[in-house]
């Protein structure tokens, strides 16, 4: 079968969607295809001179004469120029706006008949869409693909009541690079941490942004932490940061709450770490779970977006209603202090990876998709 020349736009450098990009291409790249990432910078996990792998960087001057520099117009300006120059079979673009709508001006104005694919991540959904001055916008940006497709079930269904596309929509679940994700030796990091290794460790990683509720997982950690001796890792940082180490602080949490920043470690980080709170109230799917997983480590994890379909309760996790820190306490609790329990979260933690979320099985899923749209199946 001929080997595809694929044009990616993403954001490379934030969030999941990124590393799902990221991993995407490289993998593709891995199987013989030709990956031209058209984006802002180079994605942080593609290192220079990877075979198969290209760069266009899209760059905006800031003139004075816009308040806002229009990246949009300019990204659309670079993908019709890659489409030319390069003579794409498709695009693949992560997020309908501003992305999408980029990539359909860029096919006008190269005049090119170019397969697209969207694939939504959750927020050009779940926020923009209750937005009607943009709900229109990703209604065009999907029906403007000749493909859409969404990282979870939830996911899809939201699209489909909120936005109402005409254009169908497939679920293609999110998957990790399994040979970074797993269980590894973390050395003395727990000690260079400050935390005893009688002590248990809860985990959240995060860009910090405020669908994130790290308030309740403060708030369901001073439970827990009165009962079991134990301390919460923070891991990432974001908009709430500042905000909630004064909320540590005055919670008298201080000493119990780590903020680590960003790390490039998670790996070692998870390999010290007991149970994974992610408390969102949005969650399309819910991307670092896989990571934990993948590791070892069970979640307590909101019941929202595509998050039970990542945890099955009772199973590799525990479900907790939205806000409802006192239950995602007592969870944790019975969970850390039950190690035959917590031996068994473990082990089907890594099976979720491998059977549900298995990377090889979505990559082939993608490049049907990607053969499909370029006309070639
Ligand atoms: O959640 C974020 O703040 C970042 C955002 C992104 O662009 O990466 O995450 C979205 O896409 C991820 C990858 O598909 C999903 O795992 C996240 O659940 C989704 N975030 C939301 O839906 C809030």
């Amino acid at each position: 079968m001929k080997k595809l020349k694929v044009g990616v736009i993403c954001y490379p450098t934030v969030g999941g969607s990124g590393v799902v990009a990221t991993e995407l291409g490289l993998k593709m790249a891995e199987r013989g295809h030709e990956m031209h990432f058209i984006t802002s910078s180079r994605p942080f996990r593609i290192p220079d001179g990877q075979p198969n792998i290209h760069f266009h960087e899209v760059k905006i001057d800031g003139y004075a004469v816009f308040k806002y520099p229009p990246y949009d117009i300019a990204l659309a300006n670079r993908i019709a120029r890659v489409i030319e120059e390069e003579g794409l079979d498709l695009l693949h673009v992560h997020y309908a706006v501003p992305h999408a709508i980029s990539a359909a001006l860029a096919k006008d104005m190269a005049n090119s008949d170019i397969g697209v694919i969207t694939t939504l991540h959750g927020t050009d959904v779940t926020i923009l869409g209750h937005d009607p001055a943009l709900k229109n916008t990703v209604r065009y940006g999907i029906d403007k693909s000749d493909l859409t497709t969404a990282v979870s079930e939830s996911l899809r269904q939201d699209t489909l009541s909120l936005i109402e596309p005409q254009k169908e929509i497939l679920t293609i679940y999110n998957f990790i690079d399994e040979e970074k994700y797993r269980p590894v030796d973390p050395g003395p990091l727990k000690s260079e941490l400050g935390i005893r290794e009688d002590e248990k460790v809860i985990i959240h990683i995060s860009n910090f942004r405020s669908v994130k509720r790290i308030s309740d997982i403060i708030d369901s950690f001073k439970l827990l932490r009165k009962e079991t001796d134990s301390k919460l890792l923070l891991v990432g940082t974001g908009p709430e940061k500042l905000e909630m180490m004064e909320k540590a602080r005055e919670e008298g949490l201080e000493g119990d709450i780590i903020f680590t920043g960003k790390r490039d470690d998670l790996p070692e980080l998870l390999a010290i770490s007991d149970v994974m709170f992610l408390l969102s109230e949005k969650e399309a799917f819910g991307l670092v779970l896989l990571e934990g997983f993948a590791c070892g480590v069970p979640a307590i994890a909101t019941n929202i977006g595509g998050i039970p379909e990542v945890v099955e309760d009772g199973k590799n996790g525990f479900l907790v209603e939205l806000g409802d820190v006192k239950a995602a306490a007592e969870k944790a609790k019975r969970l850390l202090e039950d190690p035959i329990m917590h031996q068994s979260f473990r082990e089907r933690a890594i099976e979720t990876v491998c059977n549900k979320f298995n990377s090889s099985s979505i990559v082939l899923r993608y490049e049907e998709l990607y053969y499909r749209v370029a006309g070639l199946e």
